[in-house]
């Protein structure tokens, strides 16, 4: 039904147009390159648009080179992918109404015409692996090997707790259509540039833990002594989230003088998303991630509050069920 108002779309359309949200991850790559390669070779014009541009550690994906900043001409089909609300697009698609969107994230309340919304999908690159040929499009060997990596970035190596045999049985089937998974994982997860863990270093000498709490900030001081040149948080969020014994991590990056980004990770339970939504963020109950207005340190500090109230009260939550269970 869906797949069929998608098709019918695509097939009406000969200039479309993809985007994704700001600071893309590989999931938001994947998913605007395999859809822009695919309709290409479905005979369409594409616009492919990434407001921040393609990262180096993405940049070995075939189509990269095709990425532009912002839209040169009004596209006849705008298509959304991986990307929670029209604002983290960073504004580029103006005044033009999204007409698809495609995402699994829980905090996507459908801003397009038509949307496919799988919050149960362990990334919108699985959305489109599976949907994909019923739109009629090819997924042959530069577009499977996009989609694999974008699963193997948002499962963070099919570690994540929404890992399924479902999402295995997808990345197999684009390993069949010959995505080399060995070269993928690598490219996405390990492998990492010297100023990237000289990165890393700055915000780990601050790492700061109160209770079952860990935080560390990365400053634009940080970012230039460490010679690093994109503005996400070199992956180091998932570093933090390694820390045994701990309910939430929270990594603050500053962007610039008045604005900072909020990265949340919390163990299998708990829902920082919901702590994101509120400050008009977005992200996944364990993977959250939100931008604010302030200074570092004001941030920081209003940040710190919120995420304690809400883990004071899961705790008072748990309390109560335990005690409610003792008088039973
Ligand atoms: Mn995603």
């Amino acid at each position: 039904m869906i797949d069929d108002q998608i098709k019918q779309a695509i097939n009406n359309a000969s200039l479309v147009g993809i985007t994704s949200h700001i600071r893309p991850d590989g999931d938001a790559v994947g998913s605007v390159l395999a859809l822009g390669l695919a309709l290409e070779k479905a005979g369409k014009k594409v616009e492919m648009v990434l407001h921040s541009g393609v990262s180096n550690t993405f940049r070995h994906l075939a189509g990269t080179e095709l990425v532009k900043r912002s839209f040169n001409a009004d596209c006849d089909l705008y298509i959304v992918v991986d990307c929670s609300d029209l604002q983290r697009s960073g504004g580029v698609l103006n005044d033009h109404q999204a007409d698809i969107v495609i995402d699994h994230h829980i905090t996507n309340k459908g801003f397009g015409r038509i949307n496919l919304i799988d919050p149960s999908a362990v990334a919108s690159c699985a959305i489109l692996a599976e949907h994909m040929p019923a739109w009629g499009l090819t997924i042959d060997e530069p577009v499977a090997s996009a989609l694999l990596s974008g699963i193997i970035s948002d499962s963070i190596g099919f570690r994540t707790s929404n890992t399924s045999a479902r999402s295995l049985r997808i990345a197999a089937d684009l390993m069949d259509k010959g995505a080399d998974i060995t070269r993928l994982y690598n490219k996405a997860l390990i492998s990492k540039p010297f100023e990237s863990i000289n990165y890393w270093g700055f915000g780990l000498a601050k790492l700061q833990r109160e209770d079952t709490l860990v935080w560390t900030s990365l400053s634009l001081e940080d970012r230039k002594n460490a010679g690093y040149r994109d503005e996400d948080d070199a992956d180091l969020t998932n570093i933090l989230s390694s820390i045994e014994d701990i309910d939430i991590a929270i990594l603050f990056i500053e962007q610039n003088a008045n604005h900072v980004k909020v990265s949340w990770r919390a163990r299998p339970g708990l829902d920082v998303a919901s702590i994101a939504a509120s400050l008009g963020g977005g992200g996944h109950p364990p993977a959250a991630g939100a931008d604010l207005e302030g200074t570092l340190p004001e941030v920081q500090e209003k940040i710190l509050q919120l995420t304690r109230e809400y883990l004071n009260e899961i705790k008072i939550q748990a309390n109560n069920s335990n005690k409610s269970r003792e008088t039973e």
